[in-house]
Order: structure tokens, then C-alpha cells, then sequence
């Protein structure tokens, strides 16, 4: 009789173990059968009932099935842990030699390498560089450099006014002024930035970026200013690079200069970027009106100077023979990455 229950508990148990799916079914098993109120567990504490003769034999057969039973739980439980561990893998598996999309890897504008590139060599011919306001009052666009309140370039339509007395600056020569009512000679200072005015066409825009110079000490002169710009131009454009100095006029200098380099495509001799003539007009510049050291605040007759102005849109179209200024404006990406 107990024998033939015996048997069946453990092929009961056993079945259960194998249909068995998930870890918690497995510890309810474990629970009906080897737990303190479990079958097992009863059929050990019958075994009190059984005749002596027969207990070696019948207590042998309860303690196979505990073994049997406990050690199919433990094998099941194993598997089961496998099988998990497994399912995640597969899930979570990654393909580590899938090959990536490239990076897009980001530039300089070209305005910028050239503006960089060209105050790299002031700052290596010995120049600080100094910077102020785009809003700027009148004072230092206009009145500090000699641009008095009846100057043509002072008309409503040739700047972006935002009150009389204030607008877009016009040039980077304010800063200059600044820097002048501030510091005491020895100066020597480039000034970078985006400058104003209202014209839109193929060689102006209404913000272009101007890199100004100015050079303020005892006994400069206009040969000064022709060795600095010639060191300027061999540097940025070629060794080969020649000079030339036309007159011309501003309020804030005096003698005033166009400065023209010869042209670095055809070497002088006159083609399609020179239009013929061998030179390039590329910025102006001249002494600093001695009205102007005064007005902002340097003894004209202890010091002298010289001061220039390049566009560094135009610097760039010549260096890159780019034909219309709107090309360095439109932002396309492909055309951009040409300078890199
Ligand atoms: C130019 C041409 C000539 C210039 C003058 C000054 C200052 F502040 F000293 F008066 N700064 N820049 C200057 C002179 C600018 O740009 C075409």
C-alpha cells in the first residue's frame, strides 16, 4: 500500500517538475511536497506506523524519493536560470562590427579661417587686438574721427540709425577711438568686427567684417605703414606680393592712400581677376589726421600715426577669386567646406 504511494507521488512530482515553466510554480512544488505540511514530508512521519521488519526497506524508498524529487526541483531550477540568462541575451544582443553612420565633423566659416589667418600675422608683426559695441553713439563713429555733423557719409540713408545720436557702427574705427581716450601711446592694435551699412549687391552686404589697424607713437610716418602692409601681404598672399600706394582722401587721415597689391593670380602682368591692370585694390588707410589724435585725446605734437581698414569679405573673394559676396552669406555647406 505505501509502497504503491510512494510511487505515485514521485512520478506525481516528477510530472509536475517537468511541466513546470516558470520559478515560482517550481517553488509551490517544493512547498507541496518537501514543506513542513507536504507529502514527503508526511509520508517520512508515517513511517512511525510501519512494522520494524519492513521500516530499512520503506524508509529507504521515502528518502529515494526525497532525493529524486529534490534533486529533479534543483535541476529544473538550473535549466530555468540558463533559459533566462539566454532569452536576455538574445534580446539585448548587440552587433558590435555593424558599421555607423559617418560623423558630420564641423568647420570654421571661411570668413573666419581668413580673419583668423589675418590677425595671426598682425599679432605676429607685434599688434594687440581690441574690440567694442556694434550700437555705438556718433561720438566715436563720426565726431572723434573728424566726420562732422554736415559730412556726406553721415546722411540718414548711409547708416542704420537707431536714435541721432546712436546706430550700427559704420566701421571698426570707433573702437579705435575708444582705445585712444583710453590708453596713453605706445598703441598698437588691430580691431575686428561686423560693421553696417545699408548696401546689398554682388560686392557689398549690409553687415560685411572689417579688420581696422592703428599704430600711435612718437615719429611714425607713412613709410611705417607701407612696411607693415607690405610684411601683411607677403604673409597673406605670396612672397612675390608687391605694394602700391595711390592717393585718395578720408576725413580721419591725412595724406590718405588707397593701397593695391599686384595681382596674385596673373603675377603683375594683367588678366581677368585685375581686370588688365596687374594690381588689386585691397584696403585704405593713411597718417591719422592729427585733428583726430586730439579730439580723442593724444597730443598731436608729440605723437604720430598711421591707420588702415581691409574688408574681410573682400580679402577673401580676392584670395579665393570668389566672384559674388553673397556666396560667403548663403550658409551652403557644401561650398563651405571647399576652405577647410
Ligand atoms: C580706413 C582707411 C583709412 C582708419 C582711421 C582710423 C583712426 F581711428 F585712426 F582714425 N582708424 N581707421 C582708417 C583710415 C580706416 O578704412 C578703409
Amino acid at each position: 500500500m505505501l509502497k504503491e504511494k510512494i510511487e505515485l507521488i514521485t512520478a506525481q512530482g516528477l510530472e509536475a517538475i517537468e511541466k513546470a515553466s516558470v520559478s515560482s510554480e517550481l517553488n509551490d512544488i517544493r512547498v507541496k511536497y518537501l514543506g513542513k505540511a507536504g507529502e514527503i514530508t508526511a509520508l517520512l512521519k508515517s513511517l512511525k506506523d510501519v512494522p520494524p521488519q519492513e521500516k530499512p526497506a520503506i524508509g529507504k524508498l521515502v528518502n529515494d524519493v526525497r532525493v529524486k524529487i529534490e534533486s529533479a526541483l534543483q535541476a529544473k531550477m538550473q535549466a530555468m536560470a540558463i533559459a533566462e540568462r539566454k532569452a536576455i541575451e538574445e534580446k539585448e544582443r548587440l552587433d558590435v562590427t555593424l558599421s555607423t553612420k559617418e560623423e558630420e565633423q564641423g568647420a570654421l566659416h571661411p570668413l573666419t579661417l581668413v580673419k583668423n589667418d589675418m590677425l595671426n600675422i598682425f599679432i605676429g608683426l607685434g599688434f594687440s587686438v581690441a574690440d567694442g559695441p556694434e550700437i555705438e553713439y556718433t561720438k566715436y563713429n563720426f565726431e572723434n574721427l573728424n566726420i562732422p555733423q554736415d559730412h556726406p557719409a553721415r546722411d540718414f540713408g548711409d547708416s542704420f540709425y537707431i536714435s541721432p545720436e546712436i546706430l550700427l557702427r559704420t566701421q571698426t574705427s570707433c573702437v579705435q577711438a575708444r582705445v585712444m581716450e583710453e590708453t596713453k601711446p605706445p598703441i598698437r592694435i588691430v580691431c575686428p568686427g561686423k560693421v553696417y551699412r545699408p548696401d546689398d549687391d554682388a560686392t557689398h552686404s549690409p553687415m560685411f567684417q572689417q579688420i581696422e589697424g592703428l599704430v600711435v607713437d612718437e615719429h611714425i610716418t607713412l613709410a611705417d605703414l607701407k612696411g607693415t602692409l607690405e610684411e601683411f601681404a607677403k604673409k597673406f598672399f605670396s612672397k612675390e606680393t608687391k605694394v602700391r600706394f595711390r592717393p585718395s582722401y578720408f576725413p580721419f587721415t591725412e595724406p590718405s592712400v588707397e593701397v593695391d597689391l599686384s595681382c596674385a593670380m596673373c603675377g603683375g602682368k594683367g588678366c581677368r581677376l585685375c581686370k588688365g591692370t596687374g594690381w588689386i585694390e585691397l584696403l585704405g588707410a593713411g597718417v591719422v589726421n592729427p585733428a583726430v589724435l586730439d579730439m580723442c585725446g593724444i597730443d598731436s605734437k608729440k605723437y604720430s600715426g598711421y591707420a588702415f581698414g581691409v574688408g574681410v569679405e573682400r580679402a577673401t573673394m580676392i584670395k579665393y577669386s570668389i566672384p559674388d559676396m553673397r556666396l560667403l552669406f548663403d550658409n551652403d555647406v557644401r561650398y563651405s567646406k571647399q576652405f577647410k
